[in-house]
Protein backbone atom coordinates (compact mmCIF):
# COMPACT_ATOMS: atom_id res chain seq x y z
CA UNK A 1 0.00 0.00 0.00
CA UNK A 2 2.95 2.69 0.96
CA UNK A 3 4.35 2.02 -2.38
CA UNK A 4 1.54 1.95 -4.26
CA UNK A 5 0.82 5.23 -2.39
CA UNK A 6 3.64 7.18 -1.29
CA UNK A 7 4.24 9.14 -5.23
CA UNK A 8 0.59 11.21 -4.08
CA UNK A 9 1.95 11.90 -1.01
CA UNK A 10 4.33 14.48 -2.41
CA UNK A 11 2.03 15.64 -5.17
CA UNK A 12 4.75 18.74 -6.07
CA UNK A 13 6.83 16.17 -7.32
CA UNK A 14 5.50 12.74 -8.39
CA UNK A 15 7.67 11.44 -10.89
CA UNK A 16 10.67 12.22 -8.11
CA UNK A 17 8.84 9.78 -5.70
CA UNK A 18 8.26 7.04 -7.92
CA UNK A 19 11.52 6.72 -8.92
CA UNK A 20 11.83 6.02 -4.92
CA UNK A 21 8.71 4.08 -3.72
CA UNK A 22 10.35 1.07 -3.24
CA UNK A 23 13.14 2.08 -1.74
CA UNK A 24 11.01 3.70 0.76
CA UNK A 25 9.00 1.36 1.29
CA UNK A 26 11.89 -0.85 2.30
CA UNK A 27 13.31 1.66 4.38
CA UNK A 28 10.19 2.44 6.70
CA UNK A 29 8.68 -1.29 7.06
CA UNK A 30 11.82 -3.65 6.61
CA UNK A 31 14.88 -2.09 7.55
CA UNK A 32 14.75 0.67 9.60
CA UNK A 33 14.51 0.31 13.39
CA UNK A 34 12.17 2.84 15.00
CA UNK A 35 9.14 3.67 17.33
CA UNK A 36 6.69 5.25 15.13
CA UNK A 37 4.66 7.15 17.70
CA UNK A 38 7.91 8.12 18.98
CA UNK A 39 9.80 10.03 16.35
CA UNK A 40 12.04 11.51 17.90
CA UNK A 41 13.14 8.55 20.03
CA UNK A 42 17.37 8.90 20.42
CA UNK A 43 17.44 5.74 19.65
CA UNK A 44 15.73 5.23 16.53
CA UNK A 45 17.75 4.99 13.01
CA UNK A 46 17.64 8.60 11.65
CA UNK A 47 16.22 9.37 7.58
CA UNK A 48 17.53 11.92 5.77
CA UNK A 49 15.54 12.62 2.38
CA UNK A 50 18.40 14.47 0.82
CA UNK A 51 16.58 14.45 -2.71
CA UNK A 52 13.95 17.56 -2.28
CA UNK A 53 11.55 17.34 0.25
CA UNK A 54 11.50 18.11 3.90
CA UNK A 55 11.60 15.67 6.41
CA UNK A 56 12.12 15.09 10.52
CA UNK A 57 15.73 16.04 11.86
CA UNK A 58 16.94 18.46 9.16
CA UNK A 59 15.38 20.55 6.49
CA UNK A 60 16.78 19.49 3.17
CA UNK A 61 15.46 21.66 -0.80
CA UNK A 62 19.04 22.88 -1.23
CA UNK A 63 20.43 20.02 -2.74
CA UNK A 64 23.37 18.18 -1.83
CA UNK A 65 23.32 18.93 1.78
CA UNK A 66 21.74 16.09 3.29
CA UNK A 67 24.61 13.68 3.32
CA UNK A 68 26.67 16.02 5.54
CA UNK A 69 24.24 15.97 7.70
CA UNK A 70 23.97 12.51 7.83
CA UNK A 71 27.67 12.20 8.59
CA UNK A 72 27.66 14.31 11.63
CA UNK A 73 24.35 12.25 12.97
CA UNK A 74 26.35 9.51 12.16
CA UNK A 75 29.52 10.31 13.83
CA UNK A 76 27.60 10.91 16.90
CA UNK A 77 25.94 7.58 16.92
CA UNK A 78 29.18 5.94 16.59
CA UNK A 79 31.70 8.32 18.52
CA UNK A 80 29.51 10.35 21.18
CA UNK A 81 26.35 8.24 21.36
CA UNK A 82 28.02 4.59 20.99
CA UNK A 83 24.70 3.66 20.51
CA UNK A 84 23.25 0.66 17.71
CA UNK A 85 21.14 3.47 15.81
CA UNK A 86 21.60 3.70 12.09
CA UNK A 87 21.68 6.73 9.54
CA UNK A 88 19.89 6.55 6.45
CA UNK A 89 19.99 9.08 3.41
CA UNK A 90 17.92 8.76 0.07
CA UNK A 91 20.20 10.94 -2.59
CA UNK A 92 18.72 12.00 -6.10
CA UNK A 93 21.53 11.44 -8.90
CA UNK A 94 20.84 14.68 -9.76
CA UNK A 95 22.32 16.23 -6.83
CA UNK A 96 25.49 14.17 -7.03
CA UNK A 97 26.86 17.06 -8.92
CA UNK A 98 27.38 18.97 -5.93
CA UNK A 99 31.15 19.10 -4.80
CA UNK A 100 29.72 18.80 -1.03
CA UNK A 101 28.22 15.80 -1.40
CA UNK A 102 31.85 14.20 -2.55
CA UNK A 103 33.36 16.29 1.20
CA UNK A 104 30.78 13.98 2.79
CA UNK A 105 31.91 11.16 1.01
CA UNK A 106 35.47 11.38 1.92
CA UNK A 107 34.64 12.46 5.60
CA UNK A 108 32.20 9.13 5.80
CA UNK A 109 35.11 6.78 4.58
CA UNK A 110 38.03 8.94 6.47
CA UNK A 111 36.05 8.19 9.54
CA UNK A 112 34.85 4.95 9.19
CA UNK A 113 30.62 5.55 9.49
CA UNK A 114 29.68 2.21 9.02
CA UNK A 115 26.35 3.02 10.50
CA UNK A 116 26.01 5.05 7.53
CA UNK A 117 24.32 3.83 4.57
CA UNK A 118 23.98 6.51 1.30
CA UNK A 119 20.74 4.76 -1.08
CA UNK A 120 21.77 6.71 -4.57
CA UNK A 121 18.47 7.06 -6.43
CA UNK A 122 19.92 6.95 -10.10
CA UNK A 123 16.68 8.09 -12.00
CA UNK A 124 18.68 9.13 -14.90
CA UNK A 125 16.88 12.94 -14.67
CA UNK A 126 17.15 16.10 -13.20
CA UNK A 127 15.04 19.38 -13.91
CA UNK A 128 15.97 20.36 -16.94
CA UNK A 129 18.44 17.71 -18.70
CA UNK A 130 19.58 14.04 -18.02
CA UNK A 131 21.83 14.29 -15.26
CA UNK A 132 25.43 13.55 -16.94
CA UNK A 133 25.90 9.83 -15.91
CA UNK A 134 22.64 8.99 -16.84
CA UNK A 135 21.75 5.32 -16.39
CA UNK A 136 25.98 4.44 -16.31
CA UNK A 137 25.29 3.19 -12.70
CA UNK A 138 29.06 1.33 -12.89
CA UNK A 139 30.44 4.98 -13.03
CA UNK A 140 28.53 5.88 -9.88
CA UNK A 141 29.90 2.94 -8.28
CA UNK A 142 33.18 3.40 -8.96
CA UNK A 143 33.36 6.86 -7.97
CA UNK A 144 31.87 5.65 -4.93
CA UNK A 145 34.60 3.43 -4.01
CA UNK A 146 37.39 5.06 -5.31
CA UNK A 147 35.96 7.30 -2.22
CA UNK A 148 36.38 4.28 -0.34
CA UNK A 149 32.69 3.31 0.26
CA UNK A 150 31.08 -0.18 -0.24
CA UNK A 151 29.05 0.15 -3.53
CA UNK A 152 26.26 -2.18 -4.32
CA UNK A 153 23.89 -1.76 -7.65
CA UNK A 154 20.86 -2.95 -7.64
CA UNK A 155 17.78 -2.83 -9.22
CA UNK A 156 16.04 0.34 -7.59
CA UNK A 157 12.23 -0.99 -8.36
CA UNK A 158 13.17 -4.62 -6.62
CA UNK A 159 11.64 -4.93 -2.96
CA UNK A 160 13.54 -8.26 -2.47
CA UNK A 161 16.95 -6.48 -3.32
CA UNK A 162 16.65 -3.84 -1.64
CA UNK A 163 15.62 -5.58 1.20
CA UNK A 164 18.62 -8.24 0.31
CA UNK A 165 21.09 -5.40 0.58
CA UNK A 166 19.83 -2.77 3.59
CA UNK A 167 20.70 -5.26 5.88
CA UNK A 168 24.24 -5.78 5.01
CA UNK A 169 27.11 -3.91 7.04
CA UNK A 170 30.40 -4.07 6.74
CA UNK A 171 33.25 -1.83 7.92
CA UNK A 172 32.86 1.01 5.72
CA UNK A 173 29.68 3.04 4.93
CA UNK A 174 27.65 1.38 2.49
CA UNK A 175 26.18 3.14 -0.66
CA UNK A 176 23.29 1.59 -2.41
CA UNK A 177 23.09 2.43 -6.17
CA UNK A 178 19.74 2.01 -7.39
CA UNK A 179 18.75 1.78 -10.92
CA UNK A 180 15.86 3.52 -11.44
CA UNK A 181 13.13 4.88 -13.69
CA UNK A 182 11.75 8.67 -12.51
CA UNK A 183 7.93 8.99 -12.84
CA UNK A 184 7.53 4.47 -12.49
CA UNK A 185 4.09 3.43 -12.45
CA UNK A 186 3.07 7.14 -13.91
CA UNK A 187 2.80 5.98 -17.93
CA UNK A 188 3.07 9.24 -19.87
CA UNK A 189 5.77 10.71 -17.52
CA UNK A 190 7.71 6.97 -17.13
CA UNK A 191 11.72 8.01 -18.00
CA UNK A 192 10.40 11.23 -20.09
CA UNK A 193 11.90 14.52 -19.51
CA UNK A 194 9.49 17.70 -19.20
CA UNK A 195 7.85 16.04 -15.99
CA UNK A 196 9.75 17.29 -13.42
CA UNK A 197 8.17 18.77 -10.18
CA UNK A 198 4.98 18.83 -12.53
CA UNK A 199 1.39 17.33 -11.35
CA UNK A 200 -0.61 15.47 -13.10
CA UNK A 201 -3.69 16.46 -14.87
CA UNK A 202 -7.23 15.43 -12.71
CA UNK A 203 -7.85 12.78 -15.15
CA UNK A 204 -4.10 11.57 -15.86
CA UNK A 205 -4.02 11.00 -11.77
CA UNK A 206 -7.54 9.30 -11.43
CA UNK A 207 -6.09 6.41 -14.19
CA UNK A 208 -2.93 6.12 -12.30
CA UNK A 209 -4.47 6.02 -8.86
CA UNK A 210 -6.54 3.28 -10.26
CA UNK A 211 -3.96 1.32 -11.64
CA UNK A 212 -2.11 1.29 -8.15
CA UNK A 213 -4.73 0.64 -6.48
CA UNK A 214 -5.23 -2.52 -8.91
CA UNK A 215 -1.62 -3.35 -7.24
CA UNK A 216 -2.51 -3.85 -4.01
CA UNK A 217 -2.90 -6.91 -2.76
CA UNK A 218 -4.98 -7.28 0.98
CA UNK A 219 -3.23 -9.89 3.00
CA UNK A 220 -3.60 -9.73 7.05
CA UNK A 221 0.46 -9.96 8.02
CA UNK A 222 0.38 -6.37 10.23
CA UNK A 223 3.71 -4.01 8.94
CA UNK A 224 5.28 -2.92 11.45
CA UNK A 225 8.61 -1.76 11.90
CA UNK A 226 11.08 -3.63 14.44
CA UNK A 227 12.06 -1.42 17.64
CA UNK A 228 15.19 0.18 18.09
CA UNK A 229 17.76 -1.09 20.32
CA UNK A 230 17.39 1.76 23.33
CA UNK A 231 20.92 2.56 23.65
CA UNK A 232 21.22 5.87 23.00
CA UNK A 233 20.89 7.45 26.18
CA UNK A 234 18.96 10.64 26.91
CA UNK A 235 21.06 13.94 26.97
CA UNK A 236 20.23 17.19 28.99
CA UNK A 237 21.55 20.67 27.12
CA UNK A 238 19.90 22.76 29.42
CA UNK A 239 22.04 25.56 31.85
CA UNK A 240 25.41 24.55 30.67
CA UNK A 241 27.49 26.94 33.12
CA UNK A 242 31.47 27.93 33.29
CA UNK A 243 32.71 26.23 36.24
CA UNK A 244 34.56 29.56 37.37
CA UNK A 245 34.64 32.74 36.48
CA UNK A 246 36.91 34.12 34.06
CA UNK A 247 40.26 34.15 35.38
CA UNK A 248 41.99 37.18 33.47
CA UNK A 249 43.66 40.09 35.40
CA UNK A 250 43.29 43.59 34.42
CA UNK A 251 46.41 44.61 32.57
CA UNK A 252 46.56 41.21 30.93
CA UNK A 253 46.81 41.01 27.38
CA UNK A 254 45.12 38.23 25.05
CA UNK A 255 43.95 37.69 21.57
CA UNK A 256 40.41 36.76 21.57
CA UNK A 257 40.73 33.96 19.41
CA UNK A 258 43.34 32.71 21.93
CA UNK A 259 40.60 32.98 24.46
CA UNK A 260 37.89 31.56 22.69
CA UNK A 261 39.82 28.39 22.60
CA UNK A 262 40.44 27.62 26.19
CA UNK A 263 37.08 29.07 27.18
CA UNK A 264 35.74 26.23 24.51
CA UNK A 265 38.17 24.02 26.69
CA UNK A 266 37.26 25.14 29.98
CA UNK A 267 33.30 24.61 29.30
CA UNK A 268 33.74 21.37 28.06
CA UNK A 269 35.70 19.75 31.20
CA UNK A 270 31.77 20.80 32.80
CA UNK A 271 29.76 19.29 30.31
CA UNK A 272 30.35 16.17 28.42
CA UNK A 273 27.99 16.67 25.38
CA UNK A 274 30.51 20.09 24.20
CA UNK A 275 32.10 19.08 21.27
CA UNK A 276 34.10 21.53 18.91
CA UNK A 277 34.86 20.54 14.91
CA UNK A 278 37.51 22.49 12.71
CA UNK A 279 38.92 22.50 9.59
CA UNK A 280 42.75 22.34 9.27
CA UNK A 281 42.71 25.60 11.10
CA UNK A 282 43.00 24.37 14.92
CA UNK A 283 46.57 26.28 15.25
CA UNK A 284 44.58 29.33 14.28
CA UNK A 285 41.31 29.65 15.73
CA UNK A 286 42.79 27.99 19.11
CA UNK A 287 40.60 25.03 19.37
CA UNK A 288 43.85 23.38 19.25
CA UNK A 289 43.19 23.83 23.15
CA UNK A 290 40.08 21.97 23.17
CA UNK A 291 41.76 19.00 20.96
CA UNK A 292 44.90 18.76 23.84
CA UNK A 293 42.49 18.79 26.71
CA UNK A 294 38.98 16.86 25.01
CA UNK A 295 40.67 14.61 22.14
CA UNK A 296 37.61 12.49 21.86
CA UNK A 297 35.55 15.48 21.03
CA UNK A 298 37.31 17.09 18.75
CA UNK A 299 36.31 16.56 14.82
CA UNK A 300 38.88 17.00 12.54
CA UNK A 301 36.70 18.40 9.39
CA UNK A 302 39.77 19.01 7.02
CA UNK A 303 39.20 21.96 4.44
CA UNK A 304 35.83 21.44 3.59
CA UNK A 305 34.31 24.28 5.61
CA UNK A 306 30.71 23.87 3.95
CA UNK A 307 30.92 19.80 5.05
CA UNK A 308 31.73 21.04 8.52
CA UNK A 309 28.83 23.23 9.42
CA UNK A 310 26.34 20.33 7.68
CA UNK A 311 28.07 18.09 9.91
CA UNK A 312 27.89 20.23 12.69
CA UNK A 313 23.52 20.44 11.80
CA UNK A 314 24.20 16.53 12.35
CA UNK A 315 25.90 16.42 15.28
CA UNK A 316 23.31 19.36 16.72
CA UNK A 317 20.12 16.98 15.86
CA UNK A 318 17.79 15.91 18.64
CA UNK A 319 19.91 17.53 21.06
CA UNK A 320 22.69 14.93 21.25
CA UNK A 321 25.75 17.65 21.10
CA UNK A 322 26.54 20.84 22.22
CA UNK A 323 28.77 22.05 18.90
CA UNK A 324 31.12 24.64 17.94
CA UNK A 325 32.70 24.49 14.98
CA UNK A 326 35.18 26.70 14.19
CA UNK A 327 37.34 28.12 11.27
CA UNK A 328 38.62 31.60 9.64
CA UNK A 329 35.73 34.13 9.37
CA UNK A 330 35.51 34.36 5.98
CA UNK A 331 36.13 30.73 5.33
CA UNK A 332 32.26 30.39 6.39
CA UNK A 333 30.92 32.17 3.29
CA UNK A 334 31.57 29.74 1.21
CA UNK A 335 28.93 27.81 3.77
CA UNK A 336 25.86 30.34 3.19
CA UNK A 337 23.69 28.05 1.54
CA UNK A 338 24.12 25.56 4.46
CA UNK A 339 23.66 28.33 7.29
CA UNK A 340 20.76 29.45 5.23
CA UNK A 341 19.52 26.18 5.56
CA UNK A 342 20.50 25.55 9.53
CA UNK A 343 18.13 28.60 10.15
CA UNK A 344 15.46 26.49 8.14
CA UNK A 345 16.60 23.52 10.02
CA UNK A 346 16.15 25.76 13.29
CA UNK A 347 19.39 23.96 14.37
CA UNK A 348 21.32 25.54 17.64
CA UNK A 349 24.77 25.37 16.29
CA UNK A 350 27.48 27.77 17.56
CA UNK A 351 30.34 29.09 14.88
CA UNK A 352 33.66 31.09 15.58
CA UNK A 353 34.89 32.72 13.02
CA UNK A 354 38.60 34.34 13.76
CA UNK A 355 40.94 36.54 11.66
CA UNK A 356 38.37 39.08 11.37
CA UNK A 357 39.58 42.22 9.06
CA UNK A 358 42.34 43.56 7.78
CA UNK A 359 43.71 43.45 11.77
CA UNK A 360 45.50 40.05 10.79
CA UNK A 361 47.73 41.84 8.93
CA UNK A 362 50.47 39.97 6.56
CA UNK A 363 48.04 36.91 5.81
CA UNK A 364 46.32 39.15 2.87
CA UNK A 365 43.33 40.01 1.54
CA UNK A 366 41.78 36.41 0.99
CA UNK A 367 42.52 35.44 4.53
CA UNK A 368 40.40 38.48 5.94
CA UNK A 369 37.06 38.22 7.12
CA UNK A 370 35.20 41.36 5.91
CA UNK A 371 31.83 40.29 5.14
CA UNK A 372 31.03 37.95 7.91
CA UNK A 373 28.61 40.35 10.07
CA UNK A 374 26.75 41.14 7.07
CA UNK A 375 26.28 37.31 5.82
CA UNK A 376 24.86 36.56 9.68
CA UNK A 377 23.58 40.00 10.25
CA UNK A 378 20.98 38.17 7.33
CA UNK A 379 20.35 35.02 8.66
CA UNK A 380 16.89 35.44 10.94
CA UNK A 381 18.04 33.01 13.88
CA UNK A 382 21.03 33.53 14.20
CA UNK A 383 22.69 35.70 17.16
CA UNK A 384 26.19 37.50 16.69
CA UNK A 385 28.81 37.78 19.61
CA UNK A 386 31.36 40.48 18.66
CA UNK A 387 33.58 40.09 22.25
CA UNK A 388 36.39 42.74 22.70
CA UNK A 389 38.75 41.49 25.66
CA UNK A 390 39.36 37.43 26.62
CA UNK A 391 36.28 37.90 29.95
CA UNK A 392 33.93 38.77 27.34
CA UNK A 393 34.90 36.35 25.08
CA UNK A 394 34.61 33.70 27.49
CA UNK A 395 31.24 35.28 28.49
CA UNK A 396 30.10 34.98 24.47
CA UNK A 397 31.38 31.02 24.46
CA UNK A 398 29.14 30.14 27.86
CA UNK A 399 25.95 31.99 26.54
CA UNK A 400 26.45 30.71 22.73
CA UNK A 401 26.13 27.26 24.39
CA UNK A 402 22.71 27.84 25.52
CA UNK A 403 21.54 30.31 23.54
CA UNK A 404 19.09 28.97 20.59
CA UNK A 405 19.38 28.87 16.50
CA UNK A 406 22.91 29.95 15.15
CA UNK A 407 25.52 31.51 17.13
CA UNK A 408 28.31 33.04 15.29
CA UNK A 409 31.92 34.41 17.66
CA UNK A 410 33.66 36.86 16.01
CA UNK A 411 37.25 36.77 16.94
CA UNK A 412 40.45 38.40 16.26
CA UNK A 413 44.35 37.93 15.81
CA UNK A 414 45.69 40.81 17.30
CA UNK A 415 46.44 40.93 21.12
CA UNK A 416 44.74 42.99 22.89
CA UNK A 417 44.23 44.39 27.42
CA UNK A 418 41.53 43.07 29.26
CA UNK A 419 38.99 45.76 29.99
CA UNK A 420 36.36 43.83 32.18
CA UNK A 421 36.13 42.37 35.85
CA UNK A 422 36.18 38.71 35.91
CA UNK A 423 32.31 38.94 37.54
CA UNK A 424 31.00 41.18 35.10
CA UNK A 425 27.60 40.05 33.83
CA UNK A 426 27.31 40.00 30.46
CA UNK A 427 23.81 39.52 28.53
CA UNK A 428 22.61 38.39 24.99
CA UNK A 429 21.35 41.95 23.33
CA UNK A 430 23.54 44.12 26.37
CA UNK A 431 26.08 46.85 25.48
CA UNK A 432 28.46 48.07 28.11
CA UNK A 433 29.68 51.76 27.99
CA UNK A 434 33.52 51.42 28.53
CA UNK A 435 34.39 54.93 28.60
CA UNK A 436 32.52 58.14 29.78
CA UNK A 437 32.33 61.43 31.50
CA UNK A 438 29.64 63.86 32.86
CA UNK A 439 30.33 65.94 29.31
CA UNK A 440 30.32 63.82 26.94
CA UNK A 441 30.33 65.11 23.11
CA UNK A 442 30.64 62.28 20.71
CA UNK A 443 29.23 58.31 21.42
CA UNK A 444 31.81 55.53 19.55
CA UNK A 445 30.17 52.22 19.03
CA UNK A 446 33.17 49.92 18.43
CA UNK A 447 34.01 46.22 19.00
CA UNK A 448 37.45 43.85 19.15
CA UNK A 449 40.24 45.53 18.01
CA UNK A 450 38.80 49.13 17.15
CA UNK A 451 37.07 48.98 20.27
CA UNK A 452 40.72 49.33 22.10
CA UNK A 453 41.54 51.98 19.14
CA UNK A 454 38.39 54.15 20.55
CA UNK A 455 39.44 53.74 24.28
CA UNK A 456 42.78 55.15 22.80
CA UNK A 457 41.38 57.73 20.75
CA UNK A 458 39.28 58.91 24.05
CA UNK A 459 42.90 59.27 26.16
CA UNK A 460 44.36 60.95 23.12
CA UNK A 461 41.10 63.29 23.01
CA UNK A 462 40.64 64.39 26.78
CA UNK A 463 44.00 65.60 26.26
CA UNK A 464 42.34 68.12 24.31
CA UNK A 465 39.81 68.63 26.26
CA UNK A 466 36.63 66.81 23.89
CA UNK A 467 34.97 64.05 25.64
CA UNK A 468 33.83 61.00 24.00
CA UNK A 469 31.48 58.16 25.34
CA UNK A 470 32.52 54.71 24.32
CA UNK A 471 30.41 51.45 23.59
CA UNK A 472 31.02 48.14 23.03
CA UNK A 473 27.56 46.43 21.91
CA UNK A 474 29.03 42.96 22.24
CA UNK A 475 26.22 41.29 20.22
CA UNK A 476 25.85 42.70 16.40
CA UNK A 477 22.62 41.21 16.63
CA UNK A 478 20.36 41.53 18.47
CA UNK A 479 21.75 45.22 18.94
CA UNK A 480 21.34 47.09 22.28
CA UNK A 481 19.33 49.77 20.69
CA UNK A 482 18.11 51.12 24.41
CA UNK A 483 21.91 51.65 25.47
CA UNK A 484 23.23 53.45 21.55
CA UNK A 485 20.32 55.43 21.84
CA UNK A 486 20.19 56.91 25.43
CA UNK A 487 23.77 57.28 25.43
CA UNK A 488 24.19 58.95 21.98
CA UNK A 489 21.29 61.37 23.64
CA UNK A 490 23.51 62.72 26.09
CA UNK A 491 25.51 63.31 23.26
CA UNK A 492 23.34 64.96 21.40
CA UNK A 493 22.85 62.50 18.79
CA UNK A 494 26.20 62.30 17.92
CA UNK A 495 27.10 58.57 17.01
CA UNK A 496 30.56 57.46 15.41
CA UNK A 497 31.18 53.64 14.18
CA UNK A 498 34.35 52.17 14.03
CA UNK A 499 34.74 48.35 12.49
CA UNK A 500 37.35 46.28 11.17
CA UNK A 501 34.55 45.04 8.38
CA UNK A 502 33.32 46.33 5.06
CA UNK A 503 30.69 49.57 5.21
CA UNK A 504 27.98 47.07 3.50
CA UNK A 505 26.04 45.17 6.14
CA UNK A 506 28.14 45.53 9.27
CA UNK A 507 28.36 47.52 12.63
CA UNK A 508 27.80 51.20 11.13
CA UNK A 509 24.53 49.43 9.52
CA UNK A 510 23.40 48.07 12.03
CA UNK A 511 23.48 51.13 14.06
CA UNK A 512 22.17 53.67 11.26
CA UNK A 513 19.17 51.16 11.14
CA UNK A 514 18.37 51.22 15.05
CA UNK A 515 17.94 54.76 14.97
CA UNK A 516 16.48 55.26 11.70
CA UNK A 517 13.42 56.33 13.86
CA UNK A 518 15.37 59.21 15.93
CA UNK A 519 15.41 62.95 14.92
CA UNK A 520 18.89 64.92 15.08
CA UNK A 521 20.93 61.71 15.78
CA UNK A 522 23.77 61.65 13.00
CA UNK A 523 26.11 58.92 12.48
CA UNK A 524 29.30 58.86 10.84
CA UNK A 525 30.73 55.39 9.69
CA UNK A 526 34.34 54.22 9.75
CA UNK A 527 34.93 50.75 8.20
CA UNK A 528 36.91 49.32 5.35
CA UNK A 529 35.79 51.03 2.02
CA UNK A 530 38.18 48.56 -0.54
CA UNK A 531 39.89 45.13 -1.28
CA UNK A 532 42.41 45.54 1.24
CA UNK A 533 46.37 44.12 0.92
CA UNK A 534 48.61 42.61 3.27
CA UNK A 535 50.87 45.02 6.40
CA UNK A 536 51.43 45.03 9.27
CA UNK A 537 48.25 45.10 11.58
CA UNK A 538 48.32 48.83 12.57
CA UNK A 539 49.34 49.69 8.92
CA UNK A 540 46.30 48.08 7.92
CA UNK A 541 43.77 49.89 10.50
CA UNK A 542 45.95 53.53 10.17
CA UNK A 543 45.54 53.03 5.84
CA UNK A 544 41.58 51.71 6.26
CA UNK A 545 41.09 54.78 8.58
CA UNK A 546 39.67 52.83 11.30
CA UNK A 547 42.60 53.32 13.79
CA UNK A 548 42.72 56.23 16.72
CA UNK A 549 43.88 58.84 14.73
CA UNK A 550 41.05 58.32 12.50
CA UNK A 551 38.64 58.67 15.31
CA UNK A 552 40.18 61.37 17.26
CA UNK A 553 39.77 62.84 13.35
CA UNK A 554 35.96 61.77 12.76
CA UNK A 555 35.56 63.11 16.22
CA UNK A 556 36.97 66.44 15.74
CA UNK A 557 34.78 66.56 12.21
CA UNK A 558 31.72 66.10 13.89
CA UNK A 559 32.19 68.74 16.46
CA UNK A 560 33.34 71.14 13.89
CA UNK A 561 30.52 70.61 11.64
CA UNK A 562 27.83 70.94 14.43
CA UNK A 563 29.29 73.83 15.50
CA UNK A 564 29.09 75.49 11.71
CA UNK A 565 25.84 74.53 11.64
CA UNK A 566 24.94 76.24 14.63
C1 LIG B 1 38.99 27.66 2.12
C2 LIG B 1 40.20 27.71 3.01
N1 LIG B 1 40.18 27.03 4.18
C3 LIG B 1 41.24 27.10 5.03
C4 LIG B 1 42.33 27.86 4.72
C5 LIG B 1 43.50 28.00 5.72
N2 LIG B 1 44.67 27.27 5.22
C6 LIG B 1 45.65 27.89 4.52
S1 LIG B 1 46.86 26.83 3.98
C7 LIG B 1 46.08 25.50 4.67
C8 LIG B 1 46.68 24.14 4.49
C9 LIG B 1 46.75 23.81 3.00
O1 LIG B 1 47.28 22.53 2.80
P1 LIG B 1 47.70 22.04 1.33
O2 LIG B 1 46.55 22.28 0.38
O3 LIG B 1 48.18 20.66 1.46
O4 LIG B 1 48.84 23.04 0.90
P2 LIG B 1 50.41 22.90 1.21
O5 LIG B 1 50.63 21.79 2.15
O6 LIG B 1 51.04 22.66 -0.12
O7 LIG B 1 50.77 24.23 1.74
C10 LIG B 1 44.92 25.92 5.35
C11 LIG B 1 44.01 25.05 6.12
C12 LIG B 1 42.31 28.54 3.48
N3 LIG B 1 43.32 29.33 3.09
N4 LIG B 1 41.26 28.42 2.65
C1 LIG C 1 50.30 25.72 12.67
O1 LIG C 1 51.15 24.60 12.73
C2 LIG C 1 51.99 24.43 11.60
C3 LIG C 1 52.72 23.11 11.76
O2 LIG C 1 53.31 23.03 13.02
C4 LIG C 1 52.92 25.62 11.47
O3 LIG C 1 53.71 25.49 10.33
C5 LIG C 1 52.07 26.90 11.35
O4 LIG C 1 52.89 28.04 11.31
C6 LIG C 1 51.12 26.99 12.55
N1 LIG C 1 50.25 28.11 12.35
C7 LIG C 1 50.07 29.05 13.30
C8 LIG C 1 49.12 30.12 12.94
O5 LIG C 1 50.64 29.02 14.36
C1 LIG D 1 10.60 53.11 13.01
O1 LIG D 1 9.27 53.51 12.90
C2 LIG D 1 8.44 52.66 12.11
C3 LIG D 1 7.09 53.32 11.96
O2 LIG D 1 6.53 53.62 13.21
C4 LIG D 1 8.36 51.31 12.81
O3 LIG D 1 7.58 50.42 12.04
C5 LIG D 1 9.77 50.74 12.92
O4 LIG D 1 9.75 49.52 13.63
C6 LIG D 1 10.69 51.72 13.64
N1 LIG D 1 12.05 51.21 13.58
C7 LIG D 1 12.87 51.17 14.62
C8 LIG D 1 14.21 50.59 14.38
O5 LIG D 1 12.56 51.60 15.72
Amino acid sequence: VFIALFPLFCCSHPTSCCSAAEIMSVLFFHTMKYRPEDPRNPSNDRFILSKKQQFVDVATGSLGQGLGAACGMAYTGKYFDKASYRVFCLLGDGELSEGSVWEAMAFASHYQLDNLVAILDINRLGQSDPAPLQHHVEKYQRRCESFGWHAIIVDGHSVEELCKVLSQTRHQPLAIIAKTIKGKGMPVAEDKMGWHGKPLSKDMAESVIKELQSRIITCNKRLYPAPPIEDASPVSLRNIRMPSAPSYKQGDKIATRKAYGMALAKLAHYNEHVVALDGDTKNSTFTELFKNEHPNRYVECYIAEQNMVSVAIGCAVRDRNVVFASTFATFFTRAFDQLRMAAISESNINLCGSHCGVSIGEDGPSQMGLEDLAMFRAIPTATIFYPSDGVSTEKAVELSANTKGLCFIRTSRPENNIIYNSNEDFHVGQAKVVYKTNDDHVTVVAAGVTLHEALAAAEQLKKERIYIRVIDPFTIKPLDSKTIIDNARATRGRIITVEDHYYEGGLGEAVCSTVVNETGFTVQRLAVSQVPRSGKPHELLRIFGIDRDAITQAVRKVLSSSANAK
